[in-house]
């Protein structure tokens, strides 16, 4: 294992102990010519973080190799950072010399130690050093956004039976929902995740009940305290209020679901209640500081059939009926539209759903109502998941995939040197492993992502004869 023998290093882990340096690091990010790769950026209550790098980072001699250290300050000021450079030579020197093959390093007070994996072979690289650079230097976009958002979250309330479950098993691909557990020992903030498709999060609420107040306190609670929380992940990104359509003529909605609708209206829902009043009222203008809540009008098919049945239709045809439906529920359908927005406000979204066969495309209509606001009024990262957590929309999932294609990432990323001289391969895996993750297909043994898998992915494109990425070895 001679030192001139080792043409480079493989860097495993990183961890970073700023306990005793009495400085408060928010976040790292560790640049290698010149690729920045985030680290920490949960940094744990012990002021320490440990990042493994699965493949490793490829280091050579001469590399230029930092660390940067975001702190937090006070007052709003500007981020400061302290960058910390590291000496190449010195690495080198540390997996010959060191038994456990790490890198120490100490800088004002702290301590920063490299796990080291040799190339102690000889020049000859093995074949899956070049790929595992690669990997480095072109991430998937989806990393990221995963790592600030791993789930779409949602909070449904609705009555029990008003179809909550069969919606949420329609639009997300899930089956069994919260409710398994008896109600009302369903606690809200209880997320339910599903291992048929974890990109989604979903809260559960009991409807607005006459004479139940508690219950509409509990929701607004609720939703007050995931605005307040910091990190995107932990956000409520949009809120279905499902209830069956109203008929005209009878009563319009319960009292706690008007009050909800109201409030909402009022821009009482997701502000802080001890806010000043002018920032209250700054900040009630400001809708992207609000939960998006959609209306959800489920069992649309039964709707239909009570307008059917209530019709005058003697001595009419199918086809006479069939029009005389239609336009009788459109007719309450826009009844139903006024008094709604008299109490919430004609901004207020809403779809009609039904489980019933050849209504998906009303589903998806709610998925897409629903992506819009979140894109508006939440994050686009957060827009992205509902995106990708949906299984209803495939037009929705098209569009996801360009719009992660499009990220600044991506178009920095073709500008940097590292994405030059990339065989177009190792581009295609990259995008390749965003597009699946995009679909969000059930896919429990990763064969999507699998190397058979992509291999065959580009031997189809090759196949294909489509010019110029015909050749997956040629370099960009
Ligand atoms: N006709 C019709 N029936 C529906 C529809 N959606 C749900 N149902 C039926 O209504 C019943 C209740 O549906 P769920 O989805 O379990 O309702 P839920 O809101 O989850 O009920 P809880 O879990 O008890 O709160 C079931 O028998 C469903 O089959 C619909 O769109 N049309
Ligand atoms: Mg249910």
């Amino acid at each position: 294992m001679a030192a001139s023998s080792t043409s480079y290093l493989h860097v495993s882990g990183i961890s970073v102990d700023f306990s005793k340096s009495g400085k408060d690091i928010k976040s790292a990010e560790l640049q290698l010519r010149g690729v920045q790769r985030l680290l920490g950026s949960d940094v744990g209550s012990d002021k320490t973080f440990h990042e493994t790098f699965v493949p490793p980072m490829k280091l050579s001699r001469g590399d230029t190799f930092s660390l940067r250290l975001l702190r937090k300050t006070q007052f709003l000021r500007q981020n400061k950072h302290n960058d910390i450079d590291f000496d190449t030579g010195e690495v080198f020197r540390a997996y010959d010399t060191h038994e456990k093959h790490e890198y120490h390093k100490l800088h004002d007070g702290i301590a920063i130690v490299l796990s080291l994996n040799g190339n102690t072979s000889t020049e000859q690289a093995e074949p899956s050093a070049s790929s595992s650079e690669e990997s480095l230097e072109l991430r998937p976009t989806t990393d990221k956004i995963f790592e600030m958002c791993p789930q779409f979250r949602t909070l449904v309330i609705g009555k029990t039976g008003v179809g909550k479950s069969s919606l949420i098993n329609n639009a997300f691909g899930v089956n069994t929902v919260a409710s398994e557990e008896k109600r009302g020992e369903v606690d809200i903030e209880t997320e339910f995740i599903s291992k048929q498709n974890d990109m989604f999060a979903l809260h559960d609420s009991k409807g607005f009940e006459p004479g139940d107040e508690k219950n509409l306190e509990i929701v607004q609670q609720f939703i007050e305290r995931r605005k307040d929380m910091g990190a995107l992940k932990d956000k409520l990104h949009a809120v279905w209020l499902c209830f069956e359509i109203p008929r005209a003529g009878g009563r319009f909605l319960e009292t706690g679901t008007t009050e909800f609708l109201q409030s909402k209206r009022d821009g009482k829902l997701g502000n802080s209640a001890f806010i000043d009043g002018y920032l209250a009222a700054r900040m009630q203008t400001h809708h992207w500081l609000k939960v998006p809540v959609v209306v959800v009008l489920t069992k649309y098919d039964t709707f239909i059939d009570r307008v059917e049945r209530t019709l005058d239709y003697s001595a009419s045809s199918d086809d006479a009926i069939e029009k005389l439906t239609k336009q009788t529920a459109e007719a309450e359908r826009e009844i139903f539209t006024k008094r709604l927005w008299e109490f919430a406000g004609s901004d207020i979204p809403y779809a009609m759903v039904s489980d019933k066969d050849g209504h998906k495309d009303k589903i998806a209509h709610l998925i897409q109502v629903t992506e819009d606001r979140v894109r508006q009024h939440v994050a686009s990262e957060a827009s992205v998941m509902a995106g990708v957590a949906q299984r209803v929309n495939p037009k929705l999932n098209i569009r996801t995939s360009i719009e992660v294609g499009k990220r600044k990432y991506w178009k920095a990323l073709a500008s940097t040197a590292a994405f030059k001289g990339k065989t177009v391969q190792a581009c295609l895996e990259v995008l390749h492993t965003d597009i699946i993750r995009v679909w969000n297909f059930h896919d429990p043994h990763h064969y999507l992502e699998s190397k058979e898998f992509k291999a065959s992915v580009v031997d189809l494109v090759d196949k294909l004869d489509v010019g110029s990425i015909a050749n997956p070895n040629r370099n960009m």
